[in-house]
């Protein structure tokens, strides 16, 4: 059994559709705690940053495996199941590529873009105007790739899809038209919202 302490976000929604689409049984444990609020001791023990998501994995012999860092959640639960994760090196080069676009790139460009133009006090329309910059630069080149491919990775759904899919479907829909306007990116959106994990991944991880 799986402990996976998920938050309403899309880091969460990634690792709700993740267990889902893997076939995993899991415990959910609802964090709703607002931002700047201290994490307890006890969650510091699980995560020292305090951030969330994170699961613990109990086996039968009730060995607990720890796993924090939504990217590196997602690498242990491929690499336990064997699932999502391409057998030819190239195609599971690129999962890892993309997913690491996402994690690395994309989705703190997003949370830092958010903060600037929504909490913070202080005028900082150029450095939003950058981040908007950098978060274009990163939908072209995932709408580009699509082009050429059903999923991210080639021919076959992976794990970085997943983890592409809730910042695509959910986050970028605050930001202006024009970043919402790529037809590759919304085929692959219209294809992956057609499977019940993927729905059933978004709903856990909305309260
Ligand atoms: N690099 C971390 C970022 C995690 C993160 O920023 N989590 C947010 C929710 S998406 C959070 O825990 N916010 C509450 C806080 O910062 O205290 C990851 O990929 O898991």
């Amino acid at each position: 059994m799986i402990d996976f302490y998920c938050v309403p976000t899309s880091n969460g929604q990634k690792i709700a559709i993740l267990l889902c689409e893997l076939g995993l049984e899991f415990n959910l444990i609802k964090v709703n705690r607002l931002a700047g609020e201290p994490p307890s001791d006890d969650y510091l023990k699980i995560n020292p940053i305090g951030k969330y998501p994170s699961i613990i994995d109990i086996d039968s012999k009730n060995k607990k495996t720890t796993v924090f860092e939504t990217q590196a959640i997602a690498q242990y639960l491929i690499e336990k199941t064997q699932l999502l994760l391409p057998k030819k090196i190239e195609e599971r080069v690129n999962s890892h590529i993309w997913a690491n676009a996402v994690s690395s790139g994309l989705t703190p460009l997003l949370g830092s873009q958010y903060y600037v133009q929504f909490r913070s006090k202080t005028n900082l329309n150029e450095i939003n105007d950058w981040f908007l910059l950098e978060i274009k630069r990163y939908l072209q080149a995932f709408d580009k790739r699509l082009e050429t491919n059903n999923f991210l990775a080639g021919d076959n759904i992976s794990y970085c899809d997943v983890m592409a899919f809730p910042i695509l479907f959910g986050s970028v829909k605050r930001l202006p038209d024009d970043f919402n306007n790529y037809n590759n990116i919304s085929r692959w959106l219209n294809s992956l919202i057609g499977r019940p994990s993927f729905r059933r991944g978004i709903e856990i991880a909305k309260f």
